[in-house]
């Protein structure tokens, strides 16, 4: 069959900082492409409609599949979703990923018929299974599928990771994404899921707290593949084991690969593996995420973050020594004042590291969905993006904003001060010779996205599309609950595939 796969536009923060491959999306097209299916992406995040509409009358898929980790995104798929009903009234239209995952039934009855199924989990174990039933008619037996005659049997979850290989080859633009300075970059994933339990995060619950590892020899085969000097690991936590960590290295060391690597990783995995870390930095890793979250020991226990300030400090002073660029992610609640952001404003000036702030956003598949007790002032799925307050803020709104975009721009003056400056037109004048242009543009362009006005105009907007009411719990209870893959679920599988 013609498989034609999509991943929507880039939100508020990839404008600036970063847009990366969608790698969820190339594994499932590698499924589907290993069974034999013909296979094409389009990422709107580096290219246009127009391109999406050629597409459309050219290849004449038999299904369209658009993928959806990101709430935001919502609104805009349904678009889609319609146009591609419009053009092609016979083409089997899903969507699939992180966040349509946990507002399956909802989303449906929003298309009004323009969808006809949504994957919850894991893609790869599904896609072949329905791309046959579309085929022989009767999609409701498939695992994970949700229609709007309701739900069909579990999801599947993948045994292993190390197959199917991401259908990196499909993706036209590849010179367009970039993290920061590392343009191009190119992403892979060494591990999948997370054993920890914050409760701003849907990460654990998609993965039903579950933890899969790569095969090193995959790891380098995948890396040796890669064409990029610069990679990207999606890992939500990387080097959470570290003789994975280790045995990678190993296969890196033994391969002669070198590039450069953003990951992501907590504090504490850091401190308790530094070694791993430290390795690491030889074969080119060279920037970090740390979600610290908070700065205080009072945010870090409401999070459930399990790390304390202390421990915080201690992983920016070893990431220091080894030489790693920090980015520290930190969450500020609706209701600060502003003297906590003028607090915030002096930590971020007062350490060497790029400080990213969040907005504390419950979402569907996050415990503070259901225990947040202050109301949503807006269910309008765009601004569910942690980039936008959607529960009650102390300050007026406007002057809210003001704030938040204010000590953004702090940073980013800090960021690009003088010593930066110097270090980014360096690297600029090396990008450029090679015609990589996205580290440029980033440095024009914060002014232009991060807007006060802007963000106050986005809640202006009409709004079409609504996000499902939060049943107000004080305590969710059993959080397997939330779950999307369930271990029995998984064991299952694990039997069936013996
Ligand atoms: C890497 C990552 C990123 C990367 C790259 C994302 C990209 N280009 O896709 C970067 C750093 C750019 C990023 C940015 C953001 N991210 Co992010 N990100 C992740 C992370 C850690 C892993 C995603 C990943 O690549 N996984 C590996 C691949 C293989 O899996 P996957 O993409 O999930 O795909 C699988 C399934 O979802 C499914 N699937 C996916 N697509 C499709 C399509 C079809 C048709 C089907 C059938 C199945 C399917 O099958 C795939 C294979 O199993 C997730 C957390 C997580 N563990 O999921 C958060 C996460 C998805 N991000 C999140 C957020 C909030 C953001 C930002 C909004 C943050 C910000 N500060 O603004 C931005 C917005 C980015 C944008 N689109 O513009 C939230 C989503 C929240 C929400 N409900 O909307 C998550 C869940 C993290 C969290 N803490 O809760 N992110
Ligand atoms: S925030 Fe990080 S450590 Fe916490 S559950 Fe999510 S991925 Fe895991």
């Amino acid at each position: 069959m013609r498989l034609l796969l999509v991943h929507p536009s880039a939100l508020m923060y990839s404008e600036i900082f970063l847009r990366l491959e969608p790698l969820g999306l190339e594994r499932v097209a590698g499924a589907a492409r290993d069974a034999g299916h013909e296979v094409r992406i389009v990422d709107l995040q580096v290219t246009g409609r127009r391109e999406l509409a050629r597409e459309i009358t050219s290849f004449r898929p038999d299904a369209l599949g658009v993928s959806l980790n990101y709430l935001a995104n919502i609104p805009e798929a349904i678009g889609l979703a319609h146009a591609a009903k419009r053009a092609l009234p016979d083409c089997f239209v899903f969507f699939g990923g992180h966040s349509v995952s946990f507002v399956a039934e909802d989303v449906l009855e929003q298309a009004e018929g323009s969808v006809d199924a949504v994957v919850r989990g894991e893609g790869e174990p599904a896609v072949v299974p329905l791309l046959e039933a579309v085929r022989d008619g009767g999609v409701d037996g498939v695992p994970g599928i949700v229609t709007l005659r309701g739900h069909g049997p579990q999801p599947r979850m993948l045994h292993g990771i190390d197959s199917p290989v991401p259908a990196r080859d499909l993706m036209r633009h590849r010179r367009r994404y970039f993290i920061g300075e590392l343009d191009p970059c190119a992403s892979i994933e060494f591990t999948r899921g997370c054993p920890w339990d914050c409760s701003f995060c849907s990460a654990w619950t998609f993965y039903g707290r579950s933890y899969r590892k790569v095969s090193p020899e995959t790891a380098g085969a995948e890396l040796a593949g890669i064409r990029e000097p610069n990679v990207f690991i999606v890992d939500d936590v990387a080097f959470i084991r570290p003789e994975h960590g280790d045995a990678i290295a190993a296969e890196l060391e033994r391969r002669r690969i070198r590039k450069r690597y953003y990951l992501e990783t907590r504090s504490d995995v850091l401190l308790r593996n530094t070694e791993v870390f430290q390795r690491w930095t030889r074969l080119g890793l060279k920037y970090m995420f740390l979600g610290m979250e908070a700065i205080d020991a009072e945010g870090l226990d409401l999070y459930r973050k399990r790390v304390s300030p202390d421990d915080n400090f201690r992983a920016l002073e070893v990431a220091r020594r080894l030489g790693i660029n920090v980015a520290i992610n930190l969450i500020v609640d609706p209701a600060w004042d502003e003297e906590r952001f003028r607090v915030v404003r002096e930590f971020a000036l007062s350490v060497p590291e790029i400080v990213h702030l969040t907005v504390m956003t419950p979402y569907p598949g996050t415990e503070i969905w259901h225990t947040e007790s202050r109301r949503l002032t807006t269910r309008d799925y765009r601004l569910f993006d942690i980039q936008h307050a959607v529960v009650p803020t102390t300050l007026p709104l406007d002057v809210f904003y003001r704030e938040l975009v204010k000590t953004q721009a702090v940073i980013n003056r800090k960021h690009l001060g003088l010593r930066t400056a110097v270090g980014a037109l360096r690297v600029l004048g090396a990008n450029l010779a090679r015609g990589q242009t996205n580290f440029a543009r980033m440095l024009w362009k914060f002014n232009r996205v991060y807007n006060p006005e802007r963000q106050l105009a986005d809640h202006r907007r009409p709004v079409r599309y609504q996000l499902p009411l939060p049943q107000h719990l004080s305590d969710v209870g059993d959080r397997r609950k939330l779950y999307v893959h369930t271990r029995a679920a998984a064991r299952r599988d694990a039997g069936q595939a013996e």
